[in-house]
Formats: C-alpha cells, structure tokens, sequence
C-alpha cells in the first residue's frame, strides 16, 4: 500500500540500536569458525530455536554468547557494515550506534580494537553508504561503578570516536543511582548521555535517570505509562523516548503489538521515537518495527508516520549543518 512505501522510505534516524545485537546467526557461525571459537549450539538453525525469550535477562544470556565470537578489529567492522548495509535499505539517513566494551574487554579484546573497527565502519557507512552514523558507548548495570569509571577511562584514547554514553543490560535492582558518578565524569567531558529506563524497571528508574544522570532521552521508557506525573512530566520537558516495539513482545515486556503504550504515549504529547534494539534477536530492523506497529494501528496514516520519521531526527545529537541537510 501507499502507506507502506511511505513508511519504508520515509528519512528517519535509528537512535537505539544494540550494534552487538545486529550480529545475524549466519555472521555469528562464519566469525567463530574464523576466529576458532567454539559455541555451545551445533548451527545456524539451533541457535536461531534458542531465541524464545521470556524476559530480558533470558534474552542477555543468549545476548552475550553470541557476542563471544567478536575478536579482531575487522570482526567489529563487518558486524558494523552488515548492519548499515541494512540500515541503508531502510532509508535510514542517520544511526547512533550503542556498543558494550565491557563484554569485549571480559574476554580480553582491548577497547582500541572494539571502538576502532566499529569506528571505521561509521566512516565508511557516510562515505560508501550517505549514512551518517556515531557511537554510544554504553555500560553494563549489572557490573560495579568503578568497573564503568575504569572503562570510561580506558575509552578516554578514542574520545573522539564516540559522542556519548549510555546505561544498558539487567536493569531490575540496577537503578541508575548507582551509575551518579560516572555518569557526572561523562557530563564534565561533554559526553552526551542517554540510559535504559523503564523497560523492566519501575518509572522511579526513568525518574532517577533524568535527576540523578543528567540524561537527554530515555532508552524504552515504556513503563513511564504507569505514573500519570512522569507522563506530564516527559511530555512539558519533550524528553524524546527510543521505544522498541518488537524487542517488547519478544522480551514480554508487553503481550502483543496491539497492547503496545506507544500509541497512548504518543498521543499525551511525548517525544516517542521508534527502534529496533537488537534486529537480529527480536524478528526485524527499524522497516520491520515500523511496519508491524502501524499494523496493529490501522487508524494510523502518514501523519503518524511523518511524526514519528521527524521525532527521530529532532533527538539525534547529529550537528547542526547535518539536521539543516534533513529540513
Ligand atoms: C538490551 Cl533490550 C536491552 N535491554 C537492556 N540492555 C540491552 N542490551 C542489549 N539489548
Ligand atoms: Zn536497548
């Protein structure tokens, strides 16, 4: 339908994008038969049977071990390049790609090889591709503090090479309290920063995030529902929210598309935006969350389209000279 074309091929930002959870299974076999990394599933099909999620911390654990096989410089490039092959597709114009060196560095991989390889394959994602594309480097909440302050500092040789921070994995009994300090030393290197809020955790969490870490948007938020205050609140300050519609059925988050709050959070005046978190995990890229979300709203036409394309341009950090090429 028209509307579909529309969507497709509408200019839009991916502001929310796990790059380790772009690594397709296919990807996943060739680079741990490259590297002579052994995983705990006899193939391609196998692997792919294990994605049946029941909450987040399933999906990590599976989440994790496909990572395992990530060694090289060059192993960080092609898992960039696959996924802005795609992004490209989707007429994505602009990605800020989160990345995990904790995950990388716990087996030994130094900071330089993960940031980069993926930060070569950003360049060529503009040169090759017109995408514009920068990293987030996130770190994992279920680790200490002084484990972030450290990588933060191991990071700081490639500071240029990423243009903010994030708070990503387990978030229940990881409030963003515990991440004040560090997430302050980012603020004081004009770092910009962003956290997971409200995907499991209560609405107190995307309370915190904004209080206490001094964030631009809030990762998923979608919990944000259930505290009519924080939804004023959201709304007055447009705190843009990266909403993933399909990493929410698949982690359970929400039952089906057509439970999903977007729509409600949306229509209160919030600065939603839509993503694809971890493609090759949840059953599609940024078309497919697109696509299957107006499918579960057929009063939805262009002008939620267009709103949504335009929300997601509005809270890139992309310069201003990029932003006035969108306009
Ligand atoms: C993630 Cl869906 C999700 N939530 C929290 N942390 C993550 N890391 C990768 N995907
Ligand atoms: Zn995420």
């Amino acid at each position: 339908s028209a509307l579909r074309g529309l969507l497709a091929r509408m200019p839009k930002a991916e502001l929310h994008i796990h790059i380790e959870g772009s690594l397709e299974p296919e990807l996943i076999f060739a680079l741990a038969e490259r590297n002579g990394v052994t995983l705990p599933y006899a193939g391609v099909e196998a692997l792919r049977a294990a994605y049946a999620f029941t909450d987040l911390q399933s999906f990590l654990d599976i989440y994790y071990a496909g990572a395992s096989v990530l060694l090289q410089e060059q192993d960080f490039y092609d898992m960039a390049w696959a996924y802005f092959e795609k992004a490209a597709q989707d007429h994505v114009v602009h990605a800020e790609l989160f990345f995990d060196p904790q995950t990388h560095t716990a087996r030994g991989v130094s900071v330089g090889t993960v940031i980069q390889g993926l930060s070569r394959a950003c360049t060529d994602a503009q040169q090759r591709l017109g995408v514009s594309a920068s990293l987030i480097l996130c770190f994992l909440r279920h680790l200490s503090e002084d484990d972030a302050l450290s990588t933060l500092e191991d990071a700081l040789p490639w500071r240029d090479h990423f243009i903010g921070v994030g708070l990503d994995s387990s978030e229940r009994g990881h409030p963003p309290s515990k991440f004040a300090r560090v997430f302050a030393r980012c603020g004081e290197l004009g770092l910009h920063r962003v956290a997971h809020a409200g995907e499991e955790g209560p609405p107190a969490y995307v309370e915190e995030a904004l209080d206490l870490l001094h964030v631009e948007r809030i990762d998923h938020g979608v919990r944000s529902i259930e505290s009519p205050a924080l939804m004023q609140r959201l709304a007055r300050e447009r705190v843009p929210l990266t909403v993933c519609p399909l990493s929410n059925v698949k982690l359970c988050v929400v039952p089906d598309l057509t439970a999903h709050p977007l729509p409600q959070l949306l229509t209160a005046g919030l600065a939603v935006t839509i993503n694809s978190d971890d493609p090759a995990y949840f059953g599609g890229y940024l078309n497919d969350n697109f696509l299957a979300l107006f499918a579960a709203q057929p009063q939805w036409g262009a002008r939620e389209a267009y709103e949504l394309a335009r929300n997601s341009l509005a809270a890139s950090f992309a310069p201003p000279q990029q932003r006035a090429v969108w306009q």
